[in-house]
């Protein structure tokens, strides 16, 4: 009765977690830019598709492409629920080459669409070159009072390439409930 009390709750956690992530086709996983929206503002040198010649883990991701000084452009996500005051986790894996300038813009709404806050994230700094490499970012924010609809927006320029992949936005009780549940098998395991 106990062990089955204790996979029903392992069975709780991993549906909760699987469910957690609020982007839609933050991994890109339907070979397009579904459920995103994307801005290039020089269209001749810049372009944002979804390819997988250049895989993290042998699936389709985002690449961000630019050759030019001018303006930065932008992939965002549709925007979606968030709780007011409440803590969540930005998590994503990139990989860059080239000389390229990057951030992640969090905007907020109220429920009637009233835009009440937004959060600048830095990401890659244009002075260092891409050794490309795939690289983890992990990032804690905390969404401010009134806020019921959030956007998550990748903006880059430079000369270079950015690639993105596996991009999530979870709320911190089900990273904590996926910490414990790794917690929980390690001791088994003993
Ligand atoms: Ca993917």
């Amino acid at each position: 009765m106990k062990r089955g009390l204790v996979l029903m709750m392992i069975a709780g956690m991993l549906t909760v977690s699987a469910q957690a992530n609020l982007i839609s086709n933050g991994d890109f996983n339907t070979g397009d830019l579904t459920g995103w929206w994307s801005y290039s503002p020089d269209a001749e040198t810049q372009s944002i598709t979804v390819q997988a010649e250049v895989a993290y883990d042998a699936t389709p991701n985002a690449m961000l492409v630019s050759a030019t000084d001018g303006d930065w452009q932008e992939l965002g996500t549709s925007a979606f629920a968030c709780q007011s005051q409440t803590d969540y986790s930005l998590n994503l894996v990139y990989n860059q080459t080239g000389w390229v300038g990057a951030g992640i813009n969090l905007k907020y709404w109220d429920a009637e669409w009233a835009e009440v806050g937004y959060e600048w994230i830095d990401l890659l700094s244009s002075a260092t070159e891409g050794a490309g490499e795939w690289t983890p970012f992990s990032k804690a924010f905390t969404t401010p009072e009134g806020a019921a609809n959030m956007e998550v927006k990748i903006v880059m320029g430079g000369w270079g390439t950015l690639y993105a992949e596996n991009i999530r936005v979870v709320p911190e009780p089900a990273s904590m409930a996926l910490m414990a549940l790794g917690a929980l098998l390690l001791r088994r395991r003993k």
